[in-house]
């Protein structure tokens, strides 16, 4: 149901997104009586999970886990049918939470918000949304996720192509049909693992576009047992809470000790069996496996002697093997992705050398070759972290652009809150784990966190908060500070901003869970330190 645009209306609070974040702030914010207002650009609820219909995706994070855990009886309720949930899935309990608690009343569906602006003298948010309408609000919330703002490369000719092209990240609802079809895929990330194996199979030939290759564990999906089900639902509150003390979920164990503290028999077998087991939790290892280039060589050069095994022709094997760190470009967890490319009709184009040229109309031209397609998908990636915020004109105190603030990377206090910008929260925002965690209880601990604070300014008849300069520039050295003590600022990620041509060079998400979070809870627990109040 989507509700009328009401071009000027004043609300307590105006959200923007309706994914994971944006419904669990709402549902939030109504408990405590407040008049909210969430806007989705899409035209359904469910954030990421309305946008990445592509073939083949699903979370990588254990369905178990991957869910709010706000409400007993809701995930007493739900019932998860694979280890590792797919996209529509994911999107029927989201659409199924938008329902349970009546959210849908306050979403208005197909508008985005173009522009808030901080009016000083008022203390209230100017929100203009695409629709035309304009509202005020008392604190804006930017729920926009982590990872929306698809990223396509300007590729020269790039309109010119007559077949079809799509972005992973902005799949046709109706899907796609590649039979018969000369198919090229550009990027080898998650996005492309997960869907290469499953296009392949439909696609008369498959063309993929690498120009780096990528880490990936076999996921080991599997539908999920009566009895295991019921295990994590009996004990779910228990599981919950030591969930948020380790870094993989309360079914990994992570082992603090070094690579090099145990034999190499020792290490192959721990690595062996967390091949066979699946999944991300493959780099929990050793706690040293991201801090040290030794200890990483052991885990990476486990994974290349099996992709090497997995490949049978040796050529294409060592084009697909990496010579990079293992987990410092994000870990893919696949489905047969290094097996496709045994297929007949698979053929890996290595651009590495020679990036694509152009799109023509019959293709795509690099290294002197073109290749002639029927489709092209680009799974290229997100403008992560700060693109959606970016994308919104937001502006503060004196008019200043968070864009302007944010030019040479961002800059905020907990990854919550930006100095200059008053009453003015990100779920997930850059400068917090977000990205290097579980998201959704990530998402949940924000939102308790900002609700609370709005709260205790209620409680107190204060009306405005604000992040102190000094805490967040003591803040971003910190953040700085962690990330370069481990091997991740060494390659080209998207947690660096690397993917996008022109994005200043930043480790953006902090690595710190579960300490963040004693952090965040002492920070309020002071009152607020930190924050300017009034
Ligand atoms: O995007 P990516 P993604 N020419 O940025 C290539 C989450 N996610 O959508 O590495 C040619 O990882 C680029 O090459 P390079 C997850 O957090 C989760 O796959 O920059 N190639 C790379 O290969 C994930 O990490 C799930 O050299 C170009 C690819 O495109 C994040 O989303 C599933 C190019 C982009 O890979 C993003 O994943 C899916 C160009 N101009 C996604 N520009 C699960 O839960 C970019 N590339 C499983």
């Amino acid at each position: 149901m989507n509700q009328a645009p009401s071009p000027s209306s004043h609300f307590d609070v105006v959200v923007v997104g309706a994914g994971f974040a944006g419904l669990c702030m709402l549902h939030r914010l109504r408990k405590m009586g407040l008049r909210a207002k969430a806007f989705e650009a899409g035209s359904g609820v469910g954030g990421t999970w309305f946008w990445n219909r592509y073939p083949g995706a699903r979370c990588d994070v254990e369905s178990m886990e991957y869910s709010f855990q706000f409400d007993e009886e809701l995930q007493q309720e739900w019932r998860w049918t694979e280890r590792y949930s797919p996209q529509a899935e994911i999107l029927a309990y989201l659409n199924h939470v938008a329902d349970r608690f009546d959210l849908r009343r306050d979403i208005q569906l197909n508008t985005r918000v173009d522009s808030a602006h901080f009016d000083e003298d008022a203390s209230v948010w100017n929100v203009r949304s695409s629709d035309g309408g304009t509202h005020t609000a008392s604190y804006f919330v930017m729920a926009t996720g982590c990872l929306s703002s698809a990223n396509t490369p300007k590729v020269p000719g790039i309109n010119s192509f007559g077949g079809s092209t799509y972005h992973t990240g902005r799949w046709p609802h109706e899907g796609v049909d590649f039979s018969g079809l000369r198919v090229g895929v550009i990027g080898t990330g998650s996005s492309a693992i997960q869907s290469i194996p499953i296009i392949a199979k439909e696609a008369e030939q498959l063309f993929v576009f690498q120009r780096t290759p990528n880490f990936s564990v076999p996921a080991a999906n599997r539908p999920l047992t009566d009895e295991e089900v019921e295990r994590v639902k009996s004990n779910y509150g228990e599981l919950r809470k030591m969930a948020g003390t380790m870094g993989f979920g309360f079914n990994t164990r992570s082992n603090e000790g070094s690579a090099f503290d145990v034999s190499e028999e020792e290490r192959r077998a721990e690595y062996e069996a967390r091949w066979k087991m699946g999944g991300l939790p493959f780099l929990g290892a050793y706690g040293d496996l991201i801090l040290d280039e030794k200890a990483n060589a052991t885990a990476a050069d486990f994974v290349r002697e099996k992709i090497r095994a997995l490949v049978d022709d040796p050529a294409v094997a060592e084009k697909l093997t990496p010579n990079s760190i293992l987990g410092c470009k994000r870990l893919c967890a696949d489905s047969g992705y290094f097996e496709t490319f045994n297929r007949p009709n698979v053929t890996l184009v290595d651009i590495a050398e020679a990036p694509i040229e152009e799109i023509t109309p019959n293709g795509l031209r690099t290294g002197g070759t073109t290749y002639e397609l029927d489709a092209i998908v680009f799974a290229t990636g997100f403008d992560a972290m700060t693109g959606a915020l970016l994308a919104v004109d937001i502006r503060g105190r004196g008019g200043v652009q968070l864009r302007k603030k944010w030019e040479a990377g961002p800059r905020t206090y907990l990854g919550i809150a930006t100095a200059g910008f008053p009453n003015f929260f990100m779920i997930t925002g850059p400068g917090s784990p977000s990205v290097l965690t579980n998201m959704v209880p990530s998402i949940e601990q924000h939102v308790n966190w900002i609700a609370d604070c709005m709260t205790f300014l209620q409680e107190r008849g204060e009306t405005v908060i604000e992040a102190e300069t000094g805490a967040e520039d003591v803040w971003v050295s910190h953040v700085n500070e962690v990330a370069s003590a481990t091997l991740y600022p060494g390659c080209n990620s998207w947690y660096l901003g690397a993917n996008v041509p022109g994005k200043p060079r930043v480790f953006m998400p902090y690595l710190g869970f579960p300490e963040y979070v004693v952090k965040a809870d002492d920070v309020a627990a002071k009152g607020y330190e930190g924050f300017a109040r009034g």
